[in-house]
């Protein structure tokens, strides 16, 4: 087994990034051929990136199949008798590694950290090859989901069945890592606050424990204090006078980790931690107890020219530009985002609602997807298809990988397990039941459960939004449905839709995870169009008077945090331009108008009505 923890260096491990130019080699005419013992070609690539935007032509950018990677490096003789793991962040989406000519492992899913035990195929004081190849179709069972087509000409091309550009390859850091074979591998904390303590309840998974040796927990609080220190491979923590992690006010502990065998360090490993707890109670979201109202985007991992490349310097910015417009949460829309993304959420104290790359489950691409929005249409037949058994053990295993990947982390404070899925059929309930409950078992802190359901999945379809401890929204009303001059329409049927979730028993908490308006932001026209920076501005003020006047709407995430890449098409000119921000990251009139509104809404806004 790889660990899921984020490599680092410490006292008793390596960690070399093996990121740079790569050799690359598109399969144009030889799909299917093996080159896992060296690839042909002159091609070098940066790794990581997403290849799409790199590239002047077209089969590049549009390139479906298989591709090749390659590198090489030389491994020093001193490093024998260590374990050497070589850990991918996340290659899209599927992966073969070959190590020295040997296949050491694969991965399905492109958005969650995979990796191989290396230490036996290695050869010490010697070059090693290393050749990964990355398979970047849709499929019927992918997350996220879609379909692979062949075009007259043989070439293949991916038809997604969701909102953003199928940017793949090696998008996330490659790293070798190298550790004792006793070594921290895994780790779970639940807290228990009373009074100005927590109590800290952990678990710790230690490979080749062996009798003599000791497993140690220390925390040690911001000014470098020992705030506990506990003894045991599972056990209970107790800091006194405990500085909890609060909304845009952050708190971490480090969190270090030892192994001691006769008074000698044979493993240490730390991590910054923020104690808080979560919950729902009737229509409140509880942090540390209290009250939170979200505010803040629906975003996407995606840049200009990096795809979605993690992209450190879009990160900054962007917490940034969050922070300056009074947000405090957003959703990681439709995919697990980079560990980087949930390390800084941690220290901002921002709220995240992790979300599954469980998108593309109705089956729809091109126009029909956002037009299908608006009619009414149900979907009802997506997981009655043959291949659902093989989609739901791809999904249950992502979910898994999600969880261990994320679960220590304060900022996350609910797994959304789907983005708008067909959820009205007996075949999508027994489905999602399945998901669901597999959610609180992964989790050791049991944090609330979504997913963020759009018009079909209304309060009437009663069959799966009852697994939900909180409902997320994704509405279109005024866009999709009824824009422009009918706008009025629009907000009627709004209102008749939330009078009947409003009468629902129980009435939980509910987001408003996407709504907003494609806005040019070279547009504006007065009285108002459709795609006019005005039309976003009159949208999101009827928007803000509705969740006003509804006392169990706890959250806002406007969609989206800023333009990004879809495919190409009549309905998109050139990306989705919801965005509050360009995709450059320069704001557009509707960034003022919700500053303002996010900047005086109280964190505790509408609680315990
Ligand atoms: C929703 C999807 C989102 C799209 C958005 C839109 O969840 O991915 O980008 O609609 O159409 O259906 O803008």
């Amino acid at each position: 087994m790889i660990s899921m923890l984020y490599p680092k260096m410490t006292r008793t491990r390596k960690v070399i990034d093996l990121g740079g130019m790569w050799k690359v080699y598109f399969g144009f005419e030889n799909q299917g051929e093996d080159f896992s013992k060296g690839i042909p070609g002159k091609d070098y690539i940066p790794v990581p990136s997403s290849f799409a935007d790199l590239y002047t032509e077209k089969k590049y950018r549009e390139f479906c199949g298989d591709i090749w990677y390659e590198t090489e490096f030389v491994i020093p003789e001193e490093w024998k008798g260590q374990r050497l793991e070589i850990r991918f962040a996340g290659a899209a989406h599927r992966a073969t590694v070959y190590f020295n000519g040997r296949q050491v492992t694969e991965h399905e899913g492109g958005f969650t950290p995979f990796g191989a035990d290396v230490s036996e195929t290695a050869i010490y004081g010697e070059k090693n090859l290393l050749v990964v190849k990355v398979n970047t179709e849709l499929r019927a069972t992918s997350l996220p989901n879609g379909e692979t087509k062949q075009l007259k000409n043989g070439t293949l091309m991916a038809i997604p069945y969701f909102d953003f550009y199928n940017y793949t390859g090696i998008q996330r850091s490659v790293k070798l890592v190298v550790t004792p074979f006793t070594r921290i591998a895994d780790y779970d904390l639940t807290y228990e606050i009373t009074g100005n303590d927590a109590a800290v309840n952990y678990r710790v998974l230690v490979q080749n424990l062996k009798e003599n040796q000791e497993v140690e927990l220390e925390i040690r609080d911001e000014e470098d204090k020992k705030a506990a220190s506990v003894k045991g491979e599972s056990g209970r923590a107790e800091i006194a006078n405990v500085r909890l992690w609060q909304v845009r006010d952050a708190y971490l502990y480090r969190f270090i980790w030892r192994v001691w065998e006769d008074g000698k360090l044979v493993d240490e490993y730390e991590e910054p931690i923020g104690v808080r707890t979560v919950e729902i109670s009737g229509t409140d979201i509880l942090v540390n107890g209290k009250p939170v109202y979200l505010k803040g985007f629906g975003r996407h991992e995606d840049s200009p020219v990096n795809g979605k490349t993690f992209a450190p310097c879009y990160l900054k910015r962007d917490f940034e530009l969050m922070k300056w417009m009074g947000a405090n949460s957003f959703r990681t829309s439709h995919y697990p985002y980079a560990e980087e993304t949930y390390q800084e959420a941690d220290r901002e104290g921002f709220l995240v609602i992790d979300e599954v790359p469980a998108v593309g489950f109705v089956k729809r691409s091109g126009m029909a997807m956002f037009q299908n929005a608006g009619s009414g249409v149900k979907p009802t037949s997506f997981f009655a298809a043959d291949t659902t058994q093989e989609l739901l053990e791809n999904h249950v295993n992502v979910l898994k990988e999600l969880v261990q990947r994320d679960k220590n982390h304060a900022c996350v404070i609910a797994w959304s397990l789907f983005n708008e899925p067909e959820s009205i059929s007996e075949e999508a309930s027994a489905y999602f039941k399945v998901v669901f409950d597999k959610a609180r078992e992964f989790d050791p802190q049991k944090r609330p459960r979504t997913f963020a359901m759009e018009l079909s999945s209304g309060p009437d379809a009663k069959c799966c939004h009852q697994y939900c401890d909180f409902w997320t929204m994704n509405r279109y009303y005024g866009w999709y449905v009824k824009g422009g001059y009918e706008i009025s329409d629009a907000m009627i049927a709004f209102r008749k839709e939330m009078d009947e979730w409003a009468s629902q028993d129980p009435v939980k908490p509910m987001v408003f995870t996407e709504y907003g308006a494609d806005t040019l932001s070279s547009e504006h026209k007065l009285p108002s169009v459709m795609w006019s920076q005005e039309y976003q501005l009159e949208y999101l003020e009827l928007y803000h008077e509705l969740f006003d006047s509804y006392p169990f709407v706890k959250g806002e995430q406007v969609w989206n945090f800023a333009d990004f890449q879809t495919v190409e098409g009549i309905g998109r000119v050139n990306g989705n331009k919801k965005g509050i921000f360009t995709r450059d990251r320069q704001p557009k009139d509707s960034a003022y108008l919700i500053k303002k509104r996010w900047e005086e809404l109280p964190l505790d806004y509408k609680g315990g009505e």
